[in-house]
């Protein structure tokens, strides 16, 4: 079989369609190879050191573990020199990076969740990187905070890796969605499917039940439903899995259909929900709906909010489309 390297999948998108500028390219390129390095340090485990926590908190006043401190820098030193960005934001990092000035800017913004799944780090479950990419609007070389507010339908580019059995590369530049194996004899991202596409129908949940007691009506009712099987409304008998990493449950549903939710829950009652829009929400809302999906928050679609905040929360619902509209109806009833 002809192997289609991640370079040549990307040479042959701009060639054929014209669709990927140089920069966005090259910006791609260089998040694929510090993916590569996240996932060797991830490999490596206690024999690189890289295990347990790094001893500070981050912006939202989580500990932050060692990988995702080694994460975040492998990322931003890759991209500040390559002349394709003109700021990243993180979801470890409290404000803005701007590309430092004895770099060219360029024209893009790039966001990033380093380390997602950081809970299972330490005990060898699936781990993950997941990123953003959106243009800056407006040619002056100031960058602010402002410029990255922007809906997620703007994006430019999505993608997550996944470091599990295999790191996996998933990615869409807004047509149709592709992924990525990593040959680690090779060093090359290599090909492995394209045009992704998940099923409407799906008969397994993605929830943390521990939090049950949190939820509101209509999440409950939809889990009740799920849960009375084949005897209830749904007609059908739902499995369950939640590996607790974003990027597990979320390349899970890709590949063989399913529906996350992370909803808001009465245990921060201030928050709209646990995950971020920004660095989590966007991007995958991006990539499922590309591959045929669907993404809100129970009302709303995730790509249509504006954000106000950088670090802005929001409650998740995606996945495969009849589950989600499901979801979504029941919210509309009020559960
Ligand atoms: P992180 O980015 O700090 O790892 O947090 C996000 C993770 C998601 O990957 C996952 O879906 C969720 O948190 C799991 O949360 P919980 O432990 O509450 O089930
Ligand atoms: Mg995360």
């Amino acid at each position: 079989m002809k192997r289609v390297s991640l370079t040549q999948y990307l040479v042959e998108q701009q060639r054929e369609h014209g669709r990927i500028p140089g920069q966005l390219r090259l910006l791609i390129e260089v998040v694929a190879r510090a993916c590569k390095h996240i996932a060797i340090a991830v490999n490596k485990g206690a024999l690189g050191d890289v295990l347990g926590s790094a001893g500070s908190q981050n912006v939202q006043g989580e500990i932050q573990k060692k990988l995702d401190v080694i994460s975040n820098e492998v990322l931003i030193e890759a991209n500040e020199w390559g002349g394709h960005l003109a700021a990243m934001a993180s979801e470890e990092m409290d404000s803005i990076h701007l590309v430092p000035n004895r770099y060219p800017q360029g024209e893009y913004l790039l966001l990033f969740d380093p380390l997602d799944g950081s809970s299972n780090i330490d005990v060898n479950v699936s781990i993950g990187t997941i990123f953003s990419v959106l243009r800056k609007i407006g040619h002056t070389r100031g960058v602010s905070e402002a410029d990255f507010l922007q809906p997620g339908r703007q994006q430019a580019a999505a993608g997550y890796c996944v470091y599990g059995p295999q790191s996996m590369l998933v990615l869409t530049l807004g047509d149709g969605v592709a992924a990525f194996t990593l040959d680690r004899e090779t060093g090359s991202w290599v090909l492995t499917q394209a045009g992704l596409q998940l099923p409407d129908e799906t008969a397994e949940f993605s929830i943390n039940m521990s939090n049950l007691r949190h939820w509101a009506p209509p999440v409950r009712r939809y889990i009740d439903e799920c849960l009375e099987g084949r005897a209830g409304p749904r007609g059908k008998d739902f499995n369950m899995r939640w590996v607790g990493s974003m990027v597990a449950d979320v390349h899970r549903i890709l590949s063989r259909g399913g529906v996350f939710l992370y909803p808001w829950d009465a245990r921060q009652p201030d928050q709209p929900g646990k995950l971020r829009l920004m660095y989590e929400a966007n991007p995958m809302a991006f990539i499922v709906e590309q591959a045929g999906g669907l993404a809100t928050n129970g009302r709303e679609r995730i790509l249509d909010i504006v954000p106000a905040r950088l670090h802005e929360r929001v409650s998740v619902v995606l996945g495969s489309r009849h589950e989600v509209l499901r979801v979504n109806a029941l919210h509309a009833e009020g559960g």
